[in-house]
């Protein structure tokens, strides 16, 4: 992929080879045919779907959002609330808050679209995570690499996420990069896959006292703080979509490696992550339910190490 500036993630710079950096490919023409979707989603480990939602949707998802953070004095008041412009002296980060009763934003993660692009490709009726993730990423931020069984693995595995912006998201704006071919290097990821943040040794004093009494996580969840390292190990380019555009959406597996870029301006990157399985098969409880319990204390558990 051709870029002209230098991108980071995590705050190394990606080396931007064709070798080593491309597009994701593109399933908006396979949208009728759901075999041709699940051969897709084996072999590449992945589905982009650009041009997905109706646009008006999404900006009025973005809208919602942009006038809570305005309300909180988030933005810069030189620039119209809906351009979602932060303040350098006051970042933001993961706000699962701008979701919450948030009608605009679940029409998007929740409304009969999604759900039924997941039905006709799961084959049979789905149901979705209640909790609904949220970040708003300023300057200087992006998400380390990750898979995301360590946080959602105690019901069904075959789960997806739905990664949707809210907004255009330009390569330095900073959006999801997934690592090509790494949900089919589950052997080599093993000992983290394994892990469960909320899963704790109670006869490890050091992490009674970090999970327990400050309601921390037992493993920080992130696979490696380095993407140009973990890629020249793991193989595959770092794949991404050169300007993610309001309508679009990405969705993987849970064993999927990916991060993001860094944001580089000062345009907050609005977007979501949801997650979707069949409704037949178990669903993590920590992530159901009225008032899902989270990553809070009532999911901490225990156990002899
Ligand atoms: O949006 C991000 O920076 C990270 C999203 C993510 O990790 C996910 O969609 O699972
Ligand atoms: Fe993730």
């Amino acid at each position: 992929m051709v870029t002209s500036a230098p991108l980071f993630s995590v705050r190394h710079e990606l080396d931007t080879s064709p070798e080593a950096f491309g597009e994701l490919r593109d399933s908006s023409s396979c949208l009728d045919q759901p075999e041709v979707l699940r051969a897709r989603l084996a072999e590449d480990g992945y589905l982009f779907v650009p041009g997905f939602f109706n646009r008006d949707l999404i900006q009025a998802a973005r809208g919602s959002v942009t006038d809570r953070l305005a309300a909180e004095g988030a933005l810069d008041p030189a620039f119209p609330t809906i351009e979602g412009m932060g303040r350098p002296d006051k970042p933001l980060g993961f706000r699962g808050d701008l979701a919450k009763n948030n009608a605009a934003v679940e029409r998007v993660v929740y409304g009969p679209e999604l759900l039924g692009f997941y039905e006709k490709l799961f084959g049979e009726p789905v149901r979705h995570f209640d909790h609904t993730w949220f970040r708003a990423i300023s300057r200087g931020q992006g998400t380390p690499p990750h898979c995301d069984l360590v946080y959602m693995s105690r019901g069904t595995h075959q789960l997806l996420t739905c990664w949707i912006p809210y907004g255009e998201v330009p390569l330095e704006v900073g959006g999801l990069i997934l690592l090509e071919g790494s949900h089919r290097k589950q052997d080599r990821l093993r000992s983290y896959l394994e892990v469960d943040v909320d899963l704790y040794c109670e006869n490890q004093p050091k992490q009674v006292e970090k999970v327990v009494a400050k309601g921390g996580w037992s493993h920080p969840g992130w696979l490696t703080y380095n993407p140009t390292v973990l890629r020249e190990r793991l193989g595959g380019r770092w794949l991404t979509a050169t300007n993610w555009q309001p309508g679009d959406f990405l969705t993987f597996p849970m064993t999927m490696v990916h991060a993001s870029l860094d944001n580089q301006t000062n345009r907050v990157r609005l977007s979501s992550d949801t997650r979707y399985q069949r409704a037949s098969q178990p669903a993590d409880p920590r992530w159901i339910g009225a008032d899902p319990a989270g990553h809070g204390p009532r999911a901490k558990q225990g156990m002899i190490c």
